[in-house]
């Protein structure tokens, strides 16, 4: 197929509430949408969204990142699975994109080329399954415990809990109660986001025991101490800042690590965190495919590489949805029994709404 356009649109999304984060707090969420269309008509999306706090790129860097990439892409030939986003990359290294404008080039891409072959109809993603959600728990006491009840009830089967923002015994706590109230049919996983010295989190693990705790998230300011954290608890862990820093197959040997948490918008896009993915089951390590707050087009996009890689046998962290107000994808998509759910039915009707986008314009 030949690239016939690449049109860019900003969004402004509100959050249910103000939302803080490592580098602030936010109060609606930015990002940009990028849509590709062939020759013969079809069109995919992606979803461009670099997190505060979190990216390395900011939102303003990734839009002019992207408009060099719609002038580049305009009556280009792009014929995958030869042609791939990676392959043009050894061609020109220079123009390395970032993280989050590489997602969601590959994302439009994948979608575009998929219509001109199969000549399916949805500019949304194409997929047919559903992914179990892992439900987020963070904010205050009285918040954590409402949600846990509410998710419970809404069929999760997994959540999250954070931890680390208040005193250990605290969070011992709040791990136990949260622990009686979603029952031992449900997963917990805990994420401290480098909270703790080793100490604390020793002191941690003991006391939360026998609260069954699936994996403890990046819990240390200096991770290189995990092993001992592990051997010290018995708890695994599970990566996610870490992996910024890390290859693949730096996951051998490593009997301390649970789980892996790919964030595509974080880690460099889909090929990248597939490879992650592929190393981590290969270890016998479970990837957690999640989210950082994207419009419903990166969400979509993250479920399906979720179904792709583990179909429903591993809960997704894609519930920062929860956190949007509003978004593109109208009307929303829907989280129905603690899960995405994906196919023909739900898709019909749903669209790009176009009243939350401001184009803009390039050469
Ligand atoms: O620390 O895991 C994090 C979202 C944005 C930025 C950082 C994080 C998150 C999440 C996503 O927690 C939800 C999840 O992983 O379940
Ligand atoms: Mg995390």
């Amino acid at each position: 197929m030949t690239i016939s356009s690449c049109r860019i649109f900003r969004y402004r999304l509100p959050l249910t509430g103000p939302l803080p984060l490592a580098g602030g707090v936010i109060h609606e969420r930015r990002g940009a949408l990028v849509r590709i269309e062939s020759d013969s008509g079809a069109a995919g999306w992606g979803d461009v969204a670099p997190l505060p706090g979190f990216s390395r790129e900011t939102i303003d860097a990734a839009e002019l990142e992207l408009t060099a990439w719609a002038e580049r892409l305009r009556g280009v030939e792009y014929n995958p699975p030869g042609d791939s986003l990676e392959s043009w990359l050894e061609c020109e290294p220079v123009r390395v994109p970032s993280a989050a404008v590489r997602f969601g080039l590959e994302t439009a891409l994948a979608s575009v080329s998929r219509q001109s072959v199969d000549g399916a109809a949805a500019e949304l993603t194409s997929f047919d399954g559903t992914v179990p959600v892992n439900g987020l728990l963070a904010g205050s006491r009285e918040q954590v415990l409402a949600d846990a009840g509410r998710l419970r009830d809404a069929g999760c089967r997994a959540v999250k809990l954070k931890v680390g923002g208040r005193p250990v015994v605290e969070d011992v706590e709040l791990t136990r109660v949260v622990r009686d109230t979603i029952g031992d049919g449900v997963a917990l996983r805990l994420d401290a986001n480098r909270s703790w010295t080793l100490e604390q989190a020793v002191a941690f693990g003991r006391e939360i025991g026998d609260s069954g705790v699936e994996y403890l998230e990046e819990p240390l300011r200096e991770p290189e101490h995990l092993r001992e954290l592990f051997d010290a608890t018995g708890i695994p862990v599970a990566l996610d800042e870490s992996l910024l820093v890390l290859r693949p197959d730096d996951l051998e040997g490593r009997r301390d690590v649970g789980a892996v948490v790919l964030k595509p918008t974080l880690l460099g896009g889909l090929a990248r965190a597939r490879e992650w993915a592929a190393r981590a089951l290969a270890l016998d390590i479970r990837p957690v495919v999640s989210s950082c707050f994207e419009s419903g087009v990166g969400l979509l996009a993250l479920a399906e590489f979720a179904w792709a890689s583990t179909g429903d046998a591993v809960p997704a962290g894609l519930d920062t949805y929860r956190w949007l107000g509003a978004d593109v994808v109208e009307p929303r998509i829907p989280f129905r029994s603690g899960a995405i759910e994906w196919n023909a039915a739900t898709a019909r009707g749903r669209r790009i709404d176009a009243s939350r986008l401001s184009e803009i314009p390039h050469d």
